[in-house]
């Protein structure tokens, strides 16, 4: 059930972006493995035989869920074989034995020409001159759409080059108007409405609100106290968590550590923070917060969102657990809160959204045509052959077969596909299986809120129209550690993490009173705050000095 809960919420996310299209849809992890030998086999073959076409043989190993069909038949790699006049012998193994044997491929130097998607720590084996420095080959002339998307997103560079200057993988990137977007917290809008005759814009506001959900049967089944006015547990992740959004009133938009005015700071050691549990502490003890907060799982909350409880919630959209669209439509993203604490609208953000990842190995003698393959993938024509298929009527096979569209504005699009109806349920099952890997394997440039769905479309625009102006990048996912800052963060950031999750739980309930506030502050740094953003601050001062 954990399992399926979680490839849902990631089906979501991905979906989100871009649509429901299939190849565009789903992450995979599964079974189904493969002779390596097999492949060497028919790649020396082809070497040695005069058949071969001179075609240039590219070998690439990758993981690919049970769920995929033979990458070596997708319309996809057939459609770059012949464009660029190359054979790709395509090793798909599942992604466990994958993981058991990257560490022996190298080791051993028994290397494929090229990687997609993920292979571990990228860094390490490129330092180690596994990987080639792919920066070498990218110049205006020759990878002409890499050098363009470099140029406008510099981020996109910065997010794909290591500590050493070097890049050993390029990934693409989600440029959508939508694509920053790090949680969407709900609140009902027909219900704001109602009790305070708008949308609350401030945390006073943002209180009388919970107070009339709480006060009244908003949801209208004859019974006034079954109404949670704020939902949520408390080990959600960052996406699905309601702190995420309501510290925003307090001046923060990230849950741990963010860089304000350039200074490193761990949130839950500020002093607006304790302000932050304070109010929360009048939440809990007036019910305005789920009693079962900090004990439910996310089941629960879910249960509670599709059963018309909650008065306010974070989730990835608001349709997803509630399937009644007259009462999903109520809900609607709350714009950042202003408070006495904070007078500027945020909304958590991040800095880029990469998508895909290619990575050449030195074994590979002709690195410049696999770069000049990369480059198409980055192109819009490489997007559209990606993420959508082969356009209707283009496949000579099956020319009754692939998409069409229709733009509805400059970032939108509506589209449809015509596939085998009489062997598969749906496009995505259809894709995975004969057109293109899932959405998210190799890299490409995704700009257009591709939609098929008009529940996307909502959740897009809303976002758009409630977030987008407020976007607020609070902690780059561009900075780079090292080694070393890795292992040491790792020692601290467990101590640190379940002495915060602790006393902010007692704060939060009362167990603790937020008095006690400077001696958690004192406990946090025992356990070695200081040291925690000493190391931080560094990683952040490299990041800003390199942009
Ligand atoms: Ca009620």
């Amino acid at each position: 059930m954990k399992k399926s809960k979680k490839f849902f919420a990631l089906l979501l996310t991905v979906s989100m972006a871009v649509g429901l299209f299939s190849g565009c849809g789903e992450q995979t992890k599964d079974t189904g493995s493969n002779d390596t030998s097999e492949v060497k086999d028919v790649q020396e073959d082809s070497n040695n035989s005069a058949s071969s076409e001179e075609k240039e043989v590219f070998t690439l190993t990758v993981h690919a869920g049970a769920e995929q069909g033979d990458w070596n038949e997708y319309w996809l790699f057939k459609t770059i074989e012949e464009k660029f006049n190359v054979d790709i012998q395509v090793e798909m193994m599942s992604s466990e034995v994958l993981n058991e044997k990257i560490p022996l491929m190298f080791a051993s130097d028994d290397l494929p020409d090229f990687f997609v998607n993920s292979i571990g720590d990228v860094s390490e084996y490129g330092s180690e001159g596994y990987l080639l420095n792919l920066a070498d080959y990218v110049s205006e002339e020759k990878t002409p759409n890499i050098w363009k998307i470099w140029e406008e997103y510099p981020a996109a560079k910065a997010a794909n080059t290591e500590l050493d200057g070097n890049i050993y993988a390029i990934t693409g990137i989600n440029s959508a108007p939508s694509g920053p977007v790090i949680n969407h917290f709900y609140i009902n809008y027909d219900w704001a409405e109602e009790i305070l005759g708008k949308v609350p814009e401030t945390l006073d506001e943002f209180y009388e609100y919970l107070v009339g959900v709480k006060e009244r049967d908003m949801n209208g089944n004859g019974d006034a106290t079954d109404e949670i006015p704020l939902g949520g547990f408390y080990g959600a992740g960052e996406a699905t968590h309601v702190f995420s959004a309501i510290l925003g009133a307090f001046g923060f938009t990230r849950m741990g550590t963010e860089a304000i005015d350039g200074k490193v700071v761990y949130v839950p050691a500020e002093e607006n923070y304790k302000y932050f549990l304070e109010f929360m502490h009048k939440l809990y003890v007036e019910e305005l917060l789920d009693p079962e907060f900090f004990t439910q799982t996310e089941d629960q909350v879910n249960a509670k969102e599709t059963n018309y409880l909650y008065g306010c919630y974070s989730y990835y959209a608001s349709w997803v657990n509630q399937p009644d669209e007259t009462i999903w439509r109520q809900y609607d993203l709350l714009e950042p809160l202003t408070s006495e604490y904070n007078s500027v609208k945020k909304v958590a953000a991040n800095d880029i959204s990469t998508l895909g990842k290619f990575m050449i190995t030195k074994n590979c003698e002709n690195p410049e045509k696999l770069m000049e393959i990369l480059d198409w993938m980055l192109s819009e024509e490489g997007y559209w052959a990606i993420c959508n298929g082969p356009e209707k009527g283009t496949w000579e096979e099956y020319p009754d077969y692939g998409y069409t569209y229709e733009f509805v504005n400059d970032y939108t699009i509506t589209m449809e596909y015509t596939f085998d109806e009489s062997k598969y349920a749906n496009v995505n099952e259809w894709t995975q299986a004969e057109i293109t890997p899932p959405y998210g394997y190799l890299p490409e440039v995704y700009s257009y809120e591709n939609l098929g769905a008009e529940t996307q479309n909502y959740l897009i625009s809303q976002t758009i129209e409630h977030y987008s102006p407020y976007w607020y990048v609070g902690w780059p996912s561009t900075i780079k550690y090292t080694q070393e800052e890795n292992e040491e963060l790792a020692l601290i950031n467990t101590d640190i993490n379940s002495y915060k999750d602790e006393m902010v739980t007692k704060m939060i309930t009362g167990e603790v009173s937020t008095d006690e506030f400077e001696t958690y502050v004192e406990g946090l740094k025992d356990r070695k705050l200081d040291r925690m953003l000493e190391i931080y601050q560094a990683a952040y001062d490299r990041w800003l000095e390199s942009q």
